[in-house]
């Protein structure tokens, strides 16, 4: 593979939080992949791994036009806390995971990564459990993806 050399590829993903069992879009923009200006080009070695499972996917990506240097491709995850097959095409995730997708450039040769963590869903608690007639509660919501402020109190709206 003959390549045009010293572009530093970039990778961009749908979203920086995604919702287990959602289909996560990852984006690679380098145009020394682009060997053939009149036709789209495609790239794989983009890896995805979880830090949960340790579990591998190798993504396929294909350019978006015959001559961009823009490179997209979907990894589908389940919600399935064991362990799924590597390089089965479908990424076992749970709440809290943390995918890192990871691509080799080249030229130059420079790893270039992405993390992107798994949703957790939210968990409701109310104090007292019993309520009696005229009472009051109190109701927690415990979600680490709605705090993005971990210095201060965010007010849920
Ligand atoms: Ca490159
Ligand atoms: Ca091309």
């Amino acid at each position: 593979m003959v390549l045009k050399g010293g572009f530093l590829g970039s990778l961009a993903t749908t979203f920086n939080v995604l919702n287990a069992g959602g289909s996560l879009r990852v984006v690679l923009d380098d145009f020394d992949l682009n060997l053939a200006p009149n036709t789209p080009n495609t790239v794989s070695g983009v890896l995805v791994t979880s830090a949960m499972t340790n579990q591998y996917e190798m993504l396929t990506l294909i350019e978006n036009a015959a001559d961009s240097g823009v490179f997209t491709g979907v990894l589908h995850t389940s919600v399935d806390p064991t362990r799924g097959f590597d390089f089965s095409g479908d990424m076992h995730v749970q709440p809290g995971d943390l995918l890192n997708v990871r691509y080799n450039d080249l030229s130059p040769a420079t790893p270039v990564e992405r993390g992107v963590r798994i949703a957790t869903q939210a968990v409701l608690t109310r104090s007292p459990l019993l309520l009696f007639v005229g009472g009051s509660v109190t109701v927690t919501v415990a979600d680490m993806d709605m705090d993005r402020n971990p210095q201060a109190l965010y007010p849920l709206s």
